[in-house]
């Protein structure tokens, strides 16, 4: 006689096929791996993920907003027409100002950091955030993102407000870090400092499903990234690196010539070179003496997610990661990419100095 199956078996009988791995699931199966690691982390988590995926919703729309009114006028539903990273700006603030554990919250879009949940013992994290980078290539329909940089809080006493100077910390500090791109699918790459992860919106179900688990950078790929029209106005180390990248005249990069690849919205940039391998860079130049990006909300995070994912990231004198911050909207140049790329980046500079 048969013996009565387990619950299990009967649902693998039955080929259920395997149920989706959404990120909250994800980062609830990963905290079990981790004592100390509280709930209010995956709520907080949970608030980037309901405002990247309201701003998705309105991103999709970006190519509508002329026919259904310009900015300043009163649209169809009643609404003021506002900018795209103002609208990004306030669902992040929105989202994440509501959950209890968030202390302070910064962005590219507000001078001075805002106070959350001030005084409350729970309020344990900072989130540093660009609402919508790359934003200037909404007119064209091209691909643009959100990053992210969660930090604990650096006071002893969770009693009291916390204060700007809490948000100075080196990248090395980030608990988790990410970004979101808006392109062809929306994808959010998230890392809490075991391994990189991977998860596509699925607009069916409104989920963000675990589609990329454990992602690692190639050790060598086959393109190099930046704006080319700086290039003589930068270092003659960065010059000589992009002219060997180009013609594979080096022994490190086994006879490959590098082809160039350059969006100018550095989230789809960067997610290329995650993906399929090579480097992307803005270093300073005279127009932009300390490089153009925002150290705190576009290199810690991209940074964070590179080194997890067996990268490397540097201003050019050193780990972009250990940078001690004086402001929050300090900028640093980058230098990001596979272990190819940035050992030989590396051996250009030390020649230089
Ligand atoms: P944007 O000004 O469109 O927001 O950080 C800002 C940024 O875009 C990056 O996304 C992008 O990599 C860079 O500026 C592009 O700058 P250049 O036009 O100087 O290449």
């Amino acid at each position: 006689m048969d013996q009565p199956s387990s619950g299990h078996a009967e649902l693998a009988a039955r080929s259920i096929p395997a149920p989706l791995v959404t990120v909250q699931q994800h980062i609830l199966r990963e905290q079990r791996r981790f004592a100390g690691v509280s709930g209010e982390f995956s709520w907080l988590v949970s608030g980037i993920t309901l405002a990247t995926k309201l701003i998705e919703a309105k991103v999709r729309r970006a190519g509508l907003a002329d026919i259904l009114g310009t900015a300043g006028e009163i649209n169809v539903q009643g609404e003021v027409q506002q900018k795209l990273d103002v609208y990004a700006n306030e669902m992040l603030i929105y989202a994440l100002g509501v959950r209890e554990s968030v202390a302070m919250l910064a962005s590219e879009e507000n001078e001075q950091p805002l106070i959350s949940h001030g005084g409350s013992p729970h309020a344990k994290y900072i989130v540093v955030f660009d609402p919508l980078d790359g934003s200037s290539n909404i007119d064209v329909n091209v691909s643009v993102g959100t990053t992210f940089s969660i930090l604990r809080r650096t006071a002893e006493h969770l009693d009291a407000d916390a204060t700007p100077d809490e948000i100075l910390q080196a990248g090395n500090r980030q608990i988790a870090a990410g970004y979101v791109v808006y392109g062809p699918s929306t994808m959010l790459v998230y890392s809490a400092g075991n391994g990189v992860h991977g998860f596509t919106l699925d607009p069916a179900v409104g989920a963000y499903v675990l589609s990329h688990p454990d992602i690692r950078m190639p050790r060598q790929g086959k393109w190099y990234s930046l704006n080319e029209s700086y290039l003589d106005r930068t270092s003659p180390a960065v010059q000589r690196f992009v002219e060997t990248l180009r013609h594979g005249n080096d022994p490190q990069l086994a006879g490959r010539r590098y082809g160039s690849r350059y969006i100018g919205s550095m989230i789809a940039d960067f997610h290329r070179t995650l993906l399929k391998g090579g480097v992307f860079l803005y270093p300073a130049n005279d127009e932009y003496p300390r490089g153009k990006l925002r150290l705190l909300y576009e290199a810690n995070p991209i940074a964070f997610i590179a080194e997890h994912a067996g990268g490397k990231a540097s201003d050019g004198r050193g780990r972009v990661l250990d940078i001690q911050p004086d402001s929050v909207h300090e900028r640093t140049p980058l230098f990001v990419g596979g272990e190819v790329e940035m050992s030989l980046f590396e051996r250009f500079m030390a020649a230089e100095r």
